[in-house]
C-alpha cells in the first residue's frame, strides 16, 4: 500500500463536465493534491478566440477531504467533438460536477444541454453546479439555473465559484459527496 493511501476511509469517482473555458481543467488544477494529469492540445479554429489550450481526452486530480475521504476528479474535453469521451469518464462515477460559464450566450441552455448528455449518470448519483466567470453575471442567472433545475425534477445545489480559487471549489466538491452519503 502507498503511503498516501493509508487513512482513505472511501473513495469517490467524480465527473467534472461543462462547456468549454467553463474553467474544469484550472477547477482540478486548485482541487488536486498532487499535479494533475491533462491532455490539453493547443487550441484551433474557434476555441483559439478563447484561450490558447484546450482539453482533448481527459483531465485527472486526487483530492483528500478532512474527513479522510479520497476524490478522483476526472475533468471532460468541453468541445462537443470530443462527446464520445463523456461516456466513457463517466463509467462507474458517483456524481457529476457541472460548470457553467455565466460569460456564455445562454448559460441555461447549456444547462439543459449536459443534463440531457449526463441523465444517466445524473439519476444514479448527484449533481451539483458551479457557475463560473461570474464577475459580471446576470442577477437573475441563479435564480433562472435554479428554476430550470426543478422543472427538469433535479435537485442540485447551484454555487458561484471561481475555479482558481481551491477552497471555493472544495466547498462544491464538500457538498456534492454530502449528497451521495
Ligand atoms: N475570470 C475568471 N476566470 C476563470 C474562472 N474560472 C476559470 N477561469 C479561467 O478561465 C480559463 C478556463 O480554462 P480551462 O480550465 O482550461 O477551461 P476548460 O473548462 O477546461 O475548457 P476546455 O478544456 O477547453 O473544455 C482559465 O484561463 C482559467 O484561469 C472564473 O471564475 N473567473
Ligand atoms: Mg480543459
Amino acid at each position: 500500500m502507498h503511503d498516501d493511501e493509508k487513512d482513505v476511509v472511501a473513495s469517490y469517482k467524480i465527473i467534472i463536465a461543462g462547456p468549454v473555458g467553463a474553467g474544469k481543467t484550472e477547477a482540478i488544477r486548485s482541487l488536486s493534491d498532487k499535479p494533475i494529469v491533462t491532455t490539453e492540445e493547443i487550441a484551433s479554429d474557434d476555441v483559439k478566440l478563447m484561450k490558447k489550450t484546450t482539453t482533448v481526452a481527459m483531465d485527472y486530480g486526487v483530492m483528500k477531504l478532512d474527513g479522510g475521504e479520497q476524490v478522483r476528479l476526472y475533468g471532460t474535453p468541453g468541445q462537443r467533438r470530443f462527446d464520445f469521451m463523456w461516456e466513457i469518464l463517466s463509467e462507474n462515477a458517483l456524481g457529476l460536477l457541472l460548470m457553467l460559464n455565466a460569460e456564455e450566450s445562454d448559460p441555461v441552455d447549456d444547462l439543459n444541454y449536459y443534463l440531457d448528455s449526463f441523465m444517466p449518470l445524473i439519476k444514479s448519483s448527484a449533481l451539483v453546479v458551479g457557475i463560473t466567470h461570474a464577475e459580471n453575471m446576470p442577477w437573475d442567472l441563479h435564480e433562472r439555473l435554479t428554476q430550470a433545475l426543478i422543472e427538469r425534477g433535479v435537485p442540485a445545489n447551484v454555487s458561484v465559484v471561481d475555479a482558481r480559487e481551491k477552497d471555493q471549489m472544495k466547498m462544491l466538491v464538500r457538498s456534492l459527496i454530502y449528497m451521495l452519503s
